[in-house]
């Protein structure tokens, strides 16, 4: 074998023959993602003609049969014969590799088919391919199947025949329909969902072009066979579509757009009420989920002109600091889709910009756009409201770096003894451990005596904590109430807040059923909601409820922990029973402050939850901000403090 080896035994792979050989290096897999892909290739070229002002309309008809139909109403694959490779222009295109117009940049300023291998991929792995082509007056068409070449070979995407003029026709445009070859992709088959989320969101980036999609395997009578996705308002709706579920900070989203040499750019911002970032950027109609230099230039861009605006809008004093880029995009949805000539991609999923020049060039347009949007009066209220909640990141960030301090200081010698007024529990497991944070001094001393000290530790308030959302962090800090308890709990706060280091299980707040222990709590869980929040989402704060009377007579003792129930439990003692009023914690007994609010097998902790964060929030600001009228009508029309208000209970009173 090996002598007669000669050049004619060479296996040169050629045209689309490689493609079937090797799918996976065009595709990436023959899962159901790969054959998507397939798909993808298709619609890239008719979105290509129609972004560059060729057409308005996009039509993909999912068959019975998983094959699938991409029509539009551009100008039409070119017809005429190619000057070397003697071949019709759609010949070239289903059946060269890399071939079409997008490659040498001429028919088309961007393109976007860089997934980017082209049509003849497509073709080479199909089952069968048609196209027909309406251009100049006429109507073509041409077919290619796949063909059985010797005992194992197939060969994909062969010409049945050359182009054929059909006759006249009124119309212009592209239709393909196509049927993925089994043999590659076995059962795989096309999802309607994944084709309408992709659809959708080219809807969104190519503003006016309008997609439909039609799903025949859907019944007519259930109304959705026909699906259509037009956004003449492209960012702007596509901005308030992921900004949908929760609540925007101001109404119209900041618009950016505008063109260079070297970059078309649009660009729309818009803030939540939450607190994390999402940037979701694109290149020529392809995300790049790894980021890259267009990002890189629109975050310093965005830094730049908010930190300018702030201070020309008396927000930011001279002696004050600069904010950061991420005290600004706290909350903030930005989508950014720009257009350039021969990008690269890099990264583990080649999702990232790496051209070097795209970021200077969007940090410009970015910064000139938001200081343009500056400029309008009627922008004034949403800049406002952006740059007090990036101070507000800010002061949070801050915090949090102290917190950090403090609690590595504490940490330093033994996590657990040298905590302030803190009466630690001697059992080292922070899943079985819980502490009580005690209004008042005699409270706390009656706890410490009735603890169960191997598990329970006991931090005593003096007073009343500050009001947390009064004071500016640092005064929260220099609170050394607040300190003990930050380093009690050991999580930190803020951003640097880390639920791994949480010492206790539980944390339950203690406090009188009267006004001030309400007070109290709701500061406490001001606290906790505004620098820790994760724990109440992770459901480890809770509200200890103390009772309110003992009912007691020979045989029968109760507790009562709500007025509603008193009634019911006298009822339930019969003639001659006696009544104790708790007036608070601190006239308690040990024993009956163990037995009524400290005992895990008899005692009601309310876990405190927040179900509805956009509520939480305004209870939150009511109740400890400046607006004295909009707290005291707040109060009356919420008397009740003990059922923790807004912060719902969702297994409401659970014992242990
Ligand atoms: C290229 O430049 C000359 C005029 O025609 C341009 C072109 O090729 N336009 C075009 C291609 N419109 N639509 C397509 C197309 C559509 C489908 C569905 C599939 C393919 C491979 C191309």
């Amino acid at each position: 074998m090996a002598e007669n080896y000669k050049s004619k035994d060479i296996v040169v792979l050629q045209g689309l023959d490689a493609v079937r050989l090797r799918p996976g290096m065009y595709i990436g897999t023959t899962g159901v993602k790969g054959l998507h892909h397939l798909l993808w290739e298709i619609v890239d070229n008719s979105i290509d003609e129609i972004a560059n002002g060729f057409g308005n309309k996009i039509t993909i008809t999912m068959h019975t049969d998983n094959s699938i139909t991409v029509k539009d109403n551009g100008r039409g694959i070119p017809v005429d014969k190619h000057p070397t490779l003697k071949i019709s222009g759609v010949q070239v295109v289903f059946t060269q590799l890399h071939a079409g117009g997008k490659f040498n940049n001429s028919n088309y300023a961007y393109s976007g088919g860089l997934h980017g291998v082209g049509a003849s991929v497509t073709n080479a792995l199909s089952e069968w391919l048609k196209v027909e082509v309406c251009k100049d007056g006429l109507k073509y068409f041409m077919e290619f199947k796949s063909v059985k070449k010797g005992k194992d070979k197939v060969s994909g995407g062969v010409p049945v025949a050359p182009l054929t003029c059909l006759g006249p026709t009124t119309e212009t445009g592209t239709t393909v329909t196509f049927k993925p070859d089994k043999l590659i992709f076995k059962d795989a088959q096309f999802d309607r969902d994944t084709i309408a989320k992709r659809v959708r969101e080219l809807a969104f980036l190519n503003k006016g072009i309008t997609i439909e999609l039609i799903d025949e395997n859907q019944v007519e009578e259930m109304g959705d066979r026909v699906r259509v996705y037009n956004y003449t308002k492209g960012l702007k709706e596509f901005i308030a579509y992921l900004n949908e579920k929760n609540t925007v900070i101001y109404k119209e989203p900041i618009y950016i757009e505008a063109k260079s040499d070297l970059v078309d750019l649009c660009c729309a911002i818009q803030h939540v009420d939450l607190y994390s970032e999402n940037v979701f950027s694109y290149v020529n109609n392809i995300p790049t989920p790894e980021g890259g230099m267009h990002e890189t230039g629109l975050k310093s861009g965005l830094t730049r002109a908010f930190n300018e605006i702030a201070r020309n809008m008396g927000l930011l004093k001279d002696k004050e600091q600069n904010l950061l880029g991420e005290d600004y995009r706290e909350g903030m949805t930005v989508v950014l889709a720009i257009k350039m000539k021969n990008v690269q991609f890099e990264g583990q999923t080649k999702t990232k910009l790496g051209n070097p020049e795209a970021r200077p060039e969007v940090e410009n347009i970015v910064y000139e756009g938001l200081m343009n949007f500056a400029n309008q009066t009627s922008s004034k209220q949403a800049l406002t409201d952006i740059i007090n909640k990036a101070k507000g990141a800010a002061k949070v960030r801050d915090a949090a770096k102290r917190a950090k301090e403090i609690t590595r200081q504490k940490n330093s010698v033994d996590s657990y003894s040298l905590v302030g007024k803190l009466s630690s529990c001697t059992g080292r497991n922070p899943l079985l451990n819980e502490v009580f944070i005690v209004e008042g001094d005699s409270a706390g001393g009656s706890a410490k005596q009735a603890r169960d000290r191997s598990f329970q530790a006991i931090l005593p308030l003096r007073g009343k904590p500050l009001n947390v959302e009064k004071k500016r962090l640092s005064q929260i800090l220099d609170n050394e109430e607040i300190r003990t308890m930050i380093s009690a709990i050991g999580t930190g706060i803020g951003t640097d807040f880390n639920i791994e280091h949480l010492k206790y299980n539980k944390i339950i707040i203690m406090a009188d059923a009267d006004q001030d222990g309400a007070h109290i709590r709701a500061i406490l869980l001001t606290f906790f909601y505004r620098y820790m929040r994760e724990l109440i989402n992770t459901g480890h704060v809770y509200v200890a409820i103390a009772p309110l009377y003992k009912i007691s007579k020979k045989n029968f003792e109760k507790y009562v922990y709500d007025e509603e129930d008193y009634d019911k439990i006298v009822k339930e003692a019969g003639a001659g029973y006696s009544v104790t009023r708790f007036k608070g914690l601190g006239e308690m007994s040990a024993d009956q402050l163990w037995e009524t609010t400290m005992d895990p097998s008899k005692r009601v902790l309310v876990r405190v939850t927040i179900d509805d964060l956009a509520d939480a929030e305004e209870m939150i600001s009511t109740l400890m901000g400046d607006n004295i009228e909009a707290r005291k009508k707040y109060i009356t029309a919420n008397a009740n403090f003990n059922r923790v208000d807004l912060f719902e209970s969702r297994s409401k009173k659970s014992h242990g």
